[in-house]
């Protein structure tokens, strides 16, 4: 709410200045209040958000029901004309969520049937029957259903069920997807959330929300852009220097295109291998795309496909997960 006011006294204060001095003191006001309120929620959700983790809160599931659960997963691939009788499941996520991307790639790479219901990031009402508070969660069976949660153990869970268990234990795909998880991630988090103006643009997404009101649209980018602002440059970029994956001087940009350049020289890509999997897609290649599709619509995502050479990659995997066909 806070965050919402104050803005509006802004305008009133700001209308006798000029442009330059209104579009400057105007982010800084925005970053400052913004900022303040956003970082005190932001503090306070961490908590909540830590209050149970995804390993208790999966073993505190109905037995029989998971059990049903994974067994129409594992017909559904084998036979997706069986699919339909299913128990219904829902993949609840943000669309920018990372994590949440490589959930999603994993279900439509095999075909598994699923709706994605966008949870609207401030009150996350639509997960609010789950005592898990982060994303992405998968339900079978609607309101009386089970819950899986966690990107890793959602992936892991299913990929026993659709013959992918054997990958688990190939410590190349295993690196590649914590490479994806923890070094991409974060790249791409410094990257987007770099100045107040890329990290508001990051937000555009839920423009296209009917489901989002819009006052909750306008709170999330005035609160939102600034914390994710101050998280990059204050918690993620720190952690990566730290990490020694880059140094204070370098350029973020020219590291994450270095960091997609690895990938594809790693695995192989470039020298006329289809995908890290070989002739189909692997574990790997499933989660680094899925963290990839977190950013797609950002002008980042257009800056790597022109200036690296992931876009073949890119436009194979796309083909394959339905991408092309308006999912
Ligand atoms: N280890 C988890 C991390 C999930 C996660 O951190 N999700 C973020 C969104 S990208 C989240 O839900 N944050 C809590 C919030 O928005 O309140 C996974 O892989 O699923």
């Amino acid at each position: 709410m806070l965050g919402v006011l104050i803005p509006c006294v802004q305008v009133a204060v700001m209308a006798r200045m000029s442009l330059a001095r209104k579009l400057a003191l105007g982010s800084l006001g925005t970053t400052v209040v913004g900022g303040g309120a956003g970082y005190v929620m932001y503090k306070q959700r961490l908590k909540d958000n830590k209050a149970l983790s995804a390993e208790e809160f999966n073993a505190a599931q109905s037995k029989e029901k998971m059990s049903a659960a994974l067994a129409w997963v594992r017909k559904a691939t084998a036979d997706p004309a069986s699919a339909s009788s299913g128990p219904g499941l829902e993949l609840f996520r943000y669309t920018t969520c990372p994590y949440c991307g490589k959930a999603k790639a994993f279900l439509d790479y095999y075909g598994i049937p699923h709706e994605a219901i966008e949870v609207e990031p401030m009150f996350k009402s639509e997960i609010a029957p789950s005592q898990y508070k982060k994303v992405p969660q998968m339900r079978f069976g609607g309101d009386s259903g089970s819950w899986l949660v966690d990107s890793d153990l959602i992936v892991d869970t299913l990929a026993e069920q659709v013959g992918a268990a054997s990958q688990l234990r190939d410590p190349d795909v295993q690196k590649w997807r914590s490479w994806a998880r923890e070094s991409l991630v974060r790249h791409l988090t410094i990257n987007i959330n770099k100045s107040l103006a890329s990290a508001w643009q990051g937000y555009s997404y839920i423009d296209a929300f009917d489901t989002i009101p819009l006052a909750n649209k306008l709170f999330l980018k005035v609160v939102g852009a600034p914390v994710m602002y101050m998280v990059a440059t204050k918690i993620t970029f720190p952690k990566l220097v730290k990490a020694g994956e880059l140094k204070e001087s370098d350029d973020w940009r020219s590291v994450l295109h270095q960091q997609i350049e690895r990938y594809v020289a790693e695995a192989k890509i470039s020298s006329g291998k289809p995908f890290h999997g070989g002739s189909k897609p692997d574990l790997a290649d499933l989660d680094v795309y899925g963290v990839f599709q977190s950013v797609r619509g950002h002008e980042i995502y257009d800056d790597f496909l022109q200036n690296t050479s992931i876009g073949p990659w890119m436009a194979r995997m796309d083909k394959l997960t339905g991408k092309l066909d308006g999912q």
